[in-house]
């Protein structure tokens, strides 16, 4: 259909972008890193979501050039701040790692921007490193690189607990279906308190992600937890007013 074609020349014609959330570290109140996350300004159809338009890119194979350029944006855009700490994660689509470019694409990436590898984070759904059972050598050079890896939407394809424990991982983004009836259901606040004890016990990074409601952030810092991510805190936003955000913390 339409958006298939006009995908395929998006890039060229310089209607995409990447925007940027903060993940907030509570016990330092201040962004810890931050998400890229891909936009789509079409002419006609005005901003397309990703949701829609990366299934496209990945059945089309798309993606592995949207995501070799998203890397190359985020790592560039990253390595300029001002605030030389900050991490940036990269959502990594399946196809892209299954084309077994990534590793390749993630060491030029670093190259061109001069990003130091330890802030950069990939972000890869749990359904994929559950799956492919073949990718744990490229988990393990991008590891060897100093890039960090996060298991995106955790807890959403537990099909192997076993198997996700003996993976080369840093980071679990527990899903924020995980937030839903929190401040009504004792056996939900239960089991995300569970969720978040898993993640530290295994020497994880666990990142809360879909934090909408002041209510959910007081609960979550009443079990001890740490990092955020959510329109609550903040939503994403362009690069310029991420810089302008992080100069008014210091
Ligand atoms: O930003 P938003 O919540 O609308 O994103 C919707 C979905 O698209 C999420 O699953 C998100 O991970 C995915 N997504 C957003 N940006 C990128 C990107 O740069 N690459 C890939 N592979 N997925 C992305
Ligand atoms: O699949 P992934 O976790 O990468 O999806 C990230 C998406 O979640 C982004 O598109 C971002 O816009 C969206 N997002 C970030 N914070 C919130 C939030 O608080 N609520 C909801 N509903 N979506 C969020
Ligand atoms: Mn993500
Ligand atoms: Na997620």
């Amino acid at each position: 259909d339409q958006l298939r074609t006009d995908l395929a020349g998006a890039l060229a014609r310089g209607e995409l972008r990447m925007v940027y959330q903060p993940v907030v570290d509570l016990a330092l109140h201040a962004p810890a890193g931050v998400e890229a996350l891909m936009r789509w300004q079409h002419p006609e159809f005005g901003a397309v979501s990703p949701a829609d338009f990366i299934p496209l890119a990945e059945e089309s194979g798309l993606i592995v050039d949207l995501g070799r350029w998203a890397l190359v944006q985020a790592c560039t855009a990253t390595g300029q701040l001002a605030a030389d700490e900050l991490y940036v994660a990269v959502n990594v689509s399946a196809r892209h790692v299954l084309s077994g470019q990534v590793v390749d694409d993630v060491v030029s990436a670093l190259a061109s921007s001069g990003l130091r590898p330890d802030r950069l984070v990939l972000e890869i759904t749990e359904s994929v490193l559950l799956d492919e059972l073949h990718i744990t050598d490229d988990l393990e050079a991008l590891r060897q690189l100093g890039v960090r890896i996060a298991v995106d939407d955790f807890g959403t394809g537990w099909s192997s607990l076993a198997r996700l424990v003996s993976l080369p991982i840093d980071v679990l983004k527990m899903d924020r279906a995980f937030l839903t009836d929190l401040e009504t259901d004792p056996q939900r606040r239960s089991l995300c308190r569970s969720v978040l004890q898993l993640g530290s016990s295994l020497g994880l990074a666990v990142i809360v992600e879909g934090v909408e409601r002041t209510a959910e952030l007081q609960l979550l810092q009443d079990m001890g937890h740490r990092f955020v991510q959510g329109f609550l805190l903040a939503r994403p936003m362009e690069l310029a007013q991420l810089t302008d955000r992080l100069a008014d913390h210091d």
